[in-house]
C-alpha cells in the first residue's frame, strides 16, 4: 500500500496549484458580505468588511499595516500609489482607499453595485483577494457605525 502515497501526494499538489487566482466565488462572497436584502455588494459593505479585516491583519496591534501584514494582498504598484505619506506602512485610510478603488474597477455597469457576475470577473476577484481567509473571518464581521 505504500506505493500509493506518492500518487496521493502528487494529486494533492496538483489540486493546490490548480486553484491559483480564485479568491472566492461571487456567490459565496455575497452570502458572507451582503448585509441587506439585495443581491449585490455595495461600497459600504465592502468598506465595513475591509475595516474589520484591517484589525484582523494588524497582528502587532499598532495603528498601521506593515508590508509583512499585507503580504499577498496588496500589490507593489498599490503600495506606491496609496501609501501617500511614503512611510513603510498603510494607515487605515490608505488601506480603505485601496479597497475603495477595487470595486470601481469591478463595477463594469457603473451602477455602484457588484453582482455575482461582476464579482467573478478578474477585477472582482482582485477585490475579493483582500479577503483570502473569508470563510473564517468574515462570517463574524458586522457593520461599523
Ligand atoms: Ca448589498
Ligand atoms: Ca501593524
Ligand atoms: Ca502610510
Ligand atoms: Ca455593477
Amino acid at each position: 500500500m505504500k506505493r500509493l502515497h506518492p500518487l496521493i501526494l502528487s494529486v494533492a499538489a496538483v489540486c493546490v496549484m490548480a486553484s491559483p487566482a480564485l479568491a472566492i466565488s461571487g456567490a459565496d462572497a455575497l452570502k458572507r458580505l451582503n448585509h441587506d436584502t439585495d443581491q449585490t455588494l455595495e461600497l459600504p459593505e465592502a468598506l465595513a468588511a475591509a475595516a474589520k479585516q484591517f484589525q484582523a491583519l494588524n497582528k502587532d496591534n499598532d495603528l498601521t499595516l506593515e508590508k509583512a501584514e499585507t503580504a499577498g494582498l496588496v500589490t507593489d504598484p498599490e503600495w506606491k500609489e496609496y501609501n501617500k505619506d511614503h512611510d513603510g506602512a498603510l494607515e487605515l485610510d490608505e488601506w480603505l482607499n485601496i479597497v475603495r478603488a477595487r470595486p470601481q474597477a469591478a463595477d463594469t455597469k457603473k451602477d455602484g453595485k457588484l453582482t455575482v457576475q461582476e464579482l467573478d470577473s478578474p477585477a472582482g476577484q482582485a477585490l475579493l483577494s483582500v479577503w483570502p481567509r473569508i470563510g473564517k473571518v468574515v462570517l463574524s464581521w458586522r457593520y461599523i457605525n
